[in-house]
C-alpha cells in the first residue's frame, strides 16, 4: 500500500488496520520502506498495543519534527493507537521513522500479528537482572536506610525513551548506589530527578580501542593523558574506555602494567579497562605475565603484524594465540603486511616522495588483505578467537565474512576514519595531510560503503575510535617541521569525543542503522566482546548507571575549540552534526551537563573484565591437529 508524502516531506504515514485478532496484548509488525530523493529507509516496525488507547502524544513525534533533511524524530517515532472502533477492535499506527530526506513514498509491506510473548507485559524493562557478584566491587555512596525509605533512589531519570541494543521503550530509570535499581513505566521520585522528556536515555558508550598516555615505540607520548582523554570521551557520551598498556621490546609486562594503572588511577573521570600490547613475547611473558594479567582482568592483547619495533613473527603470533586460548583472552590484531609497506615506502622516500599522501600509497589494500588472510589462518591453526582492529578495506571485510561463514571466531572493528574520511583528506598541501594520517589509512567511498555494510551485517563487530592523539607540532606529528616525511609522522587521529555523535548523525540520522544498532555498535558489543557486559554497555537492573542522555535534535557545528582532547585539531572540522549527548552519568554521578565537566580526576575506576563468549575457542581443529588428537598425542601432549 503506497503512502504518498507531501512535497515538503512533512506528514505522517498512517496505517489503519482492522483485524479480527487484534487484542490489547497482541503486537503488530509492519514492514516499511520509504523512498526519497537519495535515500531509502527500510525496516520492520513493531507497534506495541496496551489496553485501551495509548496516549498518542506519548509515542508521537510532533508533525513538524518529521521529515526534512537532517531532521529526525525522537526514538522509534511510532504512533500507535488502539481502541474499540465502531466496528470492533481497530488499530491505527502512524509511523515516522528516521527519514532524513523527504520521502516521496512510503511502502507498507507485510503486516503480521505477533503474539504476547514478543511484547511482554509492562513494565517494559527487559528482564535483565544480574547479580554483579563480588568482583565488581562495592557500589559507591549507598544511601542510608532512612533516606532509602524516603527516597528509594538517589536519582530518577524520568519520561525518557530508554534504548538498549535490543529494545526501545518509555520508562523511568531509578538509580541507587551507582547502579540501575529499577526500570519501570513510572517510578517514585529520587533524591534527584532528571526530566528526559523528548530525549533518549542510552547506555554510556564503551570505546574499546583508544590510545591514552601511551608511549610509542619511537618514544613519543600521546597528546592525551588519562584526564584529558576521559574528559573528551565523556563529552562525547562515552563512559568506559579500554586503552592499551604498551609493552616494548625488553619491557617486563608487570612494570608496564603498574605504570599505566597508576597514571589512570589518579586522572580518569570515567571507568576504564586495559588491553596489553604484546611486543616482547618471551618465555616469562608467555608463561607468567600474560596469565597473571588475565587473572587481574586484562583479558585482551593487541599484537602487530607490522612496524619494525612491535611486529611479531608468525611463530610468535601463534605463541600469543596459544596463551590466549588456554587462559581465556581475546587477541586483537593490527593486520597489515610489513614487507609490502616498507618496500613501497623505501621506493617512495628514495625518490623524494615524502609528503603525507604517500603514506596512503604505501599502505595498500592488498597489504591489509594479506595480513588478515594470514592471521585468520594462524587463528584457525591455534583454534583461538581473534578480533581484527581498524579494518578499512572491502577485501579485508570479505575475508572476515568468509571466515565467519566457515564458523571461525573472527571478530572485527572499524572506526570513524574509515566511514567519514578518505585518502583525499590526506592529500593536502605541505604536511597538512599529516592530520589525517593513520594506519591503515582512510580509503575511498567504496571502502566506506563496505564498512557500513560490514557494520550492518555483523561482519564488523564493534565501532571504536582508535583515538591516537598527536599534535600537529614538533612534539607530535611533525618532529622535523615542514620537512617531516610521512615515515616520521606519528600515526593516528583523534576520535574519542566525536565517535558517537558522528555515528548518530551519519548512521541513525541517515537511516543507515537503527538506534538499537547504534547502542550495539557503540557500547553493548564492546562490553560483550571484551567481557564487561552487562556491567557496562546496557541499561538493565544491576548494571552500572553509566547513562548518556541524548538530545536527538541538538545541532552542533564541529570545531577544534569545541573538542576537549589535547591534539588541538579535529579531522571533522566544520561538519554539522545532529544529535548530541547533553547529560552524562558515570555510575550515577553527573560527569557532563550543559557543556560543563563535573567529573573529578580519579573518580574513574578500573574495570576488571571476565571471560566472554567471544573469547571461548570454537573448539574446531584443523585436520592435522585433529589427527594428533585421534592418535592420542594432542598438540600439547
Ligand atoms: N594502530 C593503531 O591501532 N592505532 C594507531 C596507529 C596504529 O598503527
Ligand atoms: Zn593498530
Ligand atoms: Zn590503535
Amino acid at each position: 500500500m503506497p503512502v504518498p508524502f507531501d512535497e515538503a516531506g512533512h506528514g505522517e504515514t498512517a496505517l489503519e488496520i482492522d483485524h479480527p485478532r487484534l487484542r490489547p496484548d497482541v503486537g503488530l509488525e509492519v514492514t516499511i520502506a520509504a523512498q526519497g530523493d537519495d535515500a531509502i529507509t527500510a525496516g520492520r516496525e513493531r507497534a506495541r498495543l496496551g489496553p485501551g488507547w495509548i496516549d498518542g502524544d506519548d509515542l508521537a513525534i510532533p508533525e513538524d519534527e518529521v521529515g526534512g533533511r537532517n531532521r529526525w524524530p525522537t526514538g522509534e517515532g511510532k504512533k500507535a493507537q488502539q481502541g474499540p472502533g465502531p466496528d470492533g477492535p481497530h488499530l491505527k499506527s502512524t509511523h515516522g521513522r528516521q527519514w532524513y530526506v523527504r520521502p516521496s513514498q512510503v511502502e507498507i509491506g507485510a503486516v503480521t500479528m505477533v503474539g504476547p510473548d514478543v511484547f511482554p507485559p509492562r513494565p517494559l524493562a527487559r528482564p535483565h537482572r544480574y547479580n554483579p557478584g563480588p568482583s565488581l566491587g562495592s557500589p559507591t555512596a549507598r544511601p542510608s536506610l532512612v533516606s532509602s525509605l524516603m527516597n528509594p533512589f538517589d536519582l530518577t531519570i524520568r519520561h525518557g525513551t530508554v534504548v538498549t541494543a535490543i529494545d526501545s521503550f518509555r520508562a523511568d530509570v531509578g538509580i541507587r548506589g551507582g547502579r540501575v535499581a529499577a526500570i519501570e513505566e513510572t517510578l517514585p521520585p529520587g533524591i534527584e530527578d532528571v526530566d528526559a522528556r523528548d530525549q533518549l536515555v542510552l547506555p554510556g558508550g564503551v570505546d574499546s580501542h583508544c590510545h591514552i598516555e601511551q608511549l610509542s615505540s619511537f618514544g613519543i607520548r600521546c597528546a592525551d593523558d588519562f584526564h584529558s582523554a576521559t574528559v573528551s570521551a565523556a563529552f562525547g557520551g562515552t563512559t568506559t574506555v579500554i586503552p592499551f598498556c604498551a609493552q616494548h621490546r625488553g619491557d617486563a609486562l608487570p612494570v608496564v602494567l603498574a605504570d599505566y594503572a597508576e597514571r589512570a588511577r589518579t586522572k580518569a573521570v570515567i571507568d576504564y579497562g586495559f588491553h596489553l600490547i604484546v611486543a616482547n613475547p618471551d618465555e616469562r611473558t608467555l608463561a607468567t605475565d600474560l596469565p597473571d594479567a588475565i587473572g587481574q582482568g586484562l583479558r585482551s592483547f593487541k599484537i602487530f603484524m607490522t612496524y619494525e619495533r612491535t611486529m611479531l613473527r608468525d611463530e610468535q603470533i601463534l605463541d600469543v594465540l596459544a596463551v590466549a586460548r588456554r587462559h581465556g583472552a581475546l587477541v586483537m590484531v593490527h593486520a597489515e603486511n610489513h614487507g609490502m609497506i616498507s618496500w613501497l615506502a623505501g621506493r617512495m622516500t628514495g625518490s623524494g616522495r615524502t609528503a603525507p599522501r604517500y603514506h596512503a600509497i604505501c599502505h595498500t589494500r592488498g597489504s591489509e588483505a594479506e595480513a588478515i588472510n594470514r592471521v585468520i589462518a594462524l587463528a584457525e591453526l591455534a583454534d583461538c578467537p581473534i578480533l581484527v582492529v581498524h579494518v578499512s578495506t572491502p577485501e579485508g571485510i570479505q575475508l572476515i565474512r568468509e571466515a565467519r561463514g566457515r564458523g571461525l571466531k573472527v571478530f572485527a572493528e572499524t572506526c570513524p576514519q574509515y566511514l567519514f574520511l578518505t585518502a583525499r583528506d590526506i592529500d593536502r598541501p605541505g604536511v597538512q595531510g599529516a592530520a589525517f594520517c593513520c594506519s591503515p589509512p582512510p580509503r575511498d567511498e567504496a571502502a566506506q560503503e563496505a564498512c557500513w555494510q560490514g557494520l550492518k551485517d555483523g561482519t564488523l563487530t564493534v565501532y571504536s575510535s582508535d583515538h591516537a592523539p598527536y599534535r600537529m607540532d614538533a612534539a607530535g606529528k611533525l618532529p622535523n617541521g615542514e620537512q617531516t616525511t610521512f615515515k616520521e609522522m606519528a600515526n593516528g587521529v583523534p576520535g574519542l569525543e566525536l565517535r558517537l555523535p558522528l555515528l548518530f548523525t551519519y548512521g541513525v540520522g541517515a537511516g543507515r542503522i537503527s538506534l538499537n544498532e547504534f547502542v550495539a555498535l557503540g557500547a553493548a558489543k564492546h562490553a560483550q566482546t571484551y567481557g564487561c557486559f552487562p556491567q557496562k554497555g546496557t541499561i538493565a537492573v544491576g548494571s552500572d548507571a553509566d547513562i548518556a542522555i541524548w538530545d536527538p535534535l541538538r545541532e552542533v557545528r564541529i570545531t577544534s575549540e569545541l573538542v576537549h582532547d589535547n591534539t588541538g585539531y579535529t579531522p571533522y572540522e566544520g561538519r554539522t552534526l545532529h544529535g548530541w549527548p547533553v547529560l552524562v552519568f558515570s555510575r550515577g554521578r553527573r560527569v557532563v551537563e550543559d557543556g560543563k565537566m563535573l567529573g573529578q580526576p580519579g573518580q574513574g575506576r578500573f574495570v576488571a573484565r571476565g571471560l566472554s563468549e567471544a573469547m571461548r575457542p570454537a573448539g574446531r581443529h584443523v585436520s592435522e591437529i585433529a589427527q594428533l588428537e585421534a592418535w592420542g598425542r594432542p598438540l600439547d601432549g
